[in-house]
């Protein structure tokens, strides 16, 4: 049977890491193969590319760092494929609906930022971690990348819910880390108890969304 590929989603300091970290331990807990991977991956040529735009020692325009975060997703997607067919349940730490949210909060059409990642690999479940924004900047590190300002952060936010398709769930990331993780197990076991699942397919915005 293949693996799931979970999504987690959310604006800065949402709760994501600390979410996909014990989402794991929930996995191998029940004796469940399962691996993490994080968009942006950082460590590839493109990733030191975004890193260094992340940071603002790097400035490129609007559509350019769009292109390179999808080229990121692109570039890595075959080893994310194979994992979950081989049986790797699979969460991963932002995709392309940031991408799309991020790139259209700042003005660029919609339907051009989600063409980029048009195909590829589609969630069985996307988890976005919903809370304000007032709450999330007071998290630690907030406003330390170039993202993170709260009037930006808004315009995301609405954008994410422009994205919702029938795989998203909308969890309430202001409780405790506890009560989050309580609210995704709940989503996770859902798909478990499932006794098989459909082919993992790469169509991902191929449909009506
Ligand atoms: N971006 C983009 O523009 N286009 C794209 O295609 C992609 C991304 C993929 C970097 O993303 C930026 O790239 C991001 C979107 C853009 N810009 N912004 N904003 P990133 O994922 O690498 O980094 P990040 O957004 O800054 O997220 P993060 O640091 O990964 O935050 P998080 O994972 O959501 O939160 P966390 O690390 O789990 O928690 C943050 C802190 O809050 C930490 O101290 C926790 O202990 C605490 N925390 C977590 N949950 C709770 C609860 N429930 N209560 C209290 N405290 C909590």
């Amino acid at each position: 049977m293949r693996g799931l590929f979970i999504v987690l989603e959310g604006c800065d300091r949402a709760g994501k890491t600390t979410q996909t970290q014990l989402l794991q331990k929930f996995f191998h807990a029940r004796d469940r193969k399962c691996e993490l991977a994080k968009f942006p991956d950082r460590t590839t040529s493109l990733g030191i590319t975004i890193n260094s735009y992340l940071q603002g020692s790097q400035a490129l325009s609007d559509q350019a760092i769009h292109l390179l975060f999808s080229a990121n997703r692109w570039e890595l997607i075959d080893s994310l494929e194979s994992k979950v067919k081989n049986g790797v349940n699979l969460i991963v730490d932002r995709y392309a609906y940031s991408g799309a949210a991020f790139t259209s909060a700042k003005g660029l059409d919609i339907d051009w930022c989600k063409s980029c990642d048009k195909g590829l690999l589609k969630p069985d479940l996307v988890l976005f971690l919903d809370t304000s924004n007032k709450t999330m900047s007071k998290r630690e590190d907030f406003g330390a990348e170039v993202y993170e300002n709260l009037e930006f952060q808004s315009k995301v936010r609405e954008q994410f819910h422009l994205l919702k398709d029938d795989s998203w769930k909308i969890i309430n990331a202001s409780g405790t880390i506890e009560e989050v993780q309580a609210e995704i197990q709940t989503h996770v076991l859902t798909l478990l108890n499932q006794d098989s699942y459909a082919p993992i397919q790469r169509n991902l915005w191929c449909g009506n969304e």
